[in-house]
């Protein structure tokens, strides 16, 4: 088994899954200890597909995401420190500590915003995709969404508009079976996302979304085909979350062998195990990486914690209404 992509790639892409993992492992202690006022949705379990997507992008490209948008931020390169400021309440947070887990944006790295509206995203990329498209240039959009939204109206108004027009929209579902605790099968007909992008005339393509470099090459021909000037794509990746739906969800409707079964096929473990057989890195090496991001975290929840809450003269500021 060889694979075709450039070692320090590699070693990059595990990194920022291996983050993610942590940062959102941080994110359940401090919820536990009442240290996050709000509410949380984890992505543990899904880092594959925001890896793999975010990392065929530049840092002029955009994304948008959703409420379970942690691991979508960090991918395109968000701080981690103000996004654990911004769940943690605190002033030096990416909303000054008033919009929480998910309102989390930063333009400057071209993550337009996490939504808590459900398929929300998906017209904000479609009108970013229209804007590349007027000003002219080769930027790209990868617009993250779940299975559950795409039942919404937004989905079918977005990817068929961004279709006419061929916008350079990367449609990104993450498959990970259930919304809140419906199951995918109680509430559509079809078992691929994916084949719904022939009802717009765009291609769609389902990936195995716990294998980070089947979304990686995915990603690729989408992004490529959307600098290109061809228009959008639609993958699914087909994934799982490790945790409930948010803070409150035990996940009881899961059945047992279920999980079990993909906690076996946990993303991070998987590429750590190509890495190794592979020879692109020794477990001393992975080691070191691991070592390295668990700092770069407890440094991120020290900063948080240490920050300073909003004073309350300031709860209006900022605020439209
Ligand atoms: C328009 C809208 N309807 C309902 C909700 C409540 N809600 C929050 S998350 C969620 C499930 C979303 O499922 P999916 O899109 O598959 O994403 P996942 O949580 O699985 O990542 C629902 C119904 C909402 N936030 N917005």
């Amino acid at each position: 088994m060889t694979i075709n992509l450039p070692r320090e790639k590699l070693v990059e892409m595990y990194r920022k899954m291996f983050e993610i993992r942590s940062f959102e492992e941080k994110v359940f202690e401090l919820y536990a200890q009442n240290m996050v006022p709000g509410t949380i949705h984890l992505y543990a379990g899904e880092e594959a597909v925001a890896v793999g997507v975010c990392s065929n992008l530049r840092k002029d490209d955009y994304i948008t995401s959703t409420h379970r948008g942690h691991g979508h931020c960090i991918a395109k390169g968000a701080d981690p420190k103000r996004i654990m400021a911004e769940i943690l309440g605190k002033k030096t947070g990416y909303c000054k500590g008033k919009g929480g887990s998910m309102h989390i944006a930063d333009f400057k790295v071209g993550m337009l915003g996490a939504t808590a509206v459900v398929g929300a995203g998906i017209p904000i990329a479609m009108g970013a995709g229209l804007s590349i498209k007027l000003r002219g240039t080769d930027q790209v959009v990868a617009c993250f969404f779940g299975e559950g939204a795409s039942n919404q109206g937004t989905f079918h108004e977005g990817i068929n508009m961004a279709a006419i027009w061929k916008l350079p929209v990367i449609f990104v579902c993450e498959n990970n079976l259930y919304a809140m605790g419906t199951r995918q099968s109680r509430v559509m007909l079809i078992e691929n996302i994916a084949d719904r992008a022939a009802s717009y005339g765009i291609p769609g393509v389902t990936v195995d979304g716990n294998d980070v470099l089947a979304v990686y090459e995915a990603a690729r021909e989408a992004v490529e085909r959307a600098r290109r000037g061809e228009g959008p794509t639609l993958i699914e990746c087909k994934t799982y979350r490790h945790k409930g739906h948010s803070r409150v969800d035990p996940a009881k409707y899961r059945p047992k062998e279920e999980v079990e079964e993909w906690l076996r096929k946990d993303p991070i473990k998987r590429l750590r195990e190509k890495l190794l057989q592979t020879n692109v890195l020794a477990e001393e090496e992975i080691q070191r990486v691991e070592e390295e991001v668990s700092a770069e975290i407890e440094e991120a929840v020290k900063f948080a914690v240490e920050s300073p809450y909003p004073a309350p003269e300031e709860a209006l500021e900022d605020v439209y209404a």
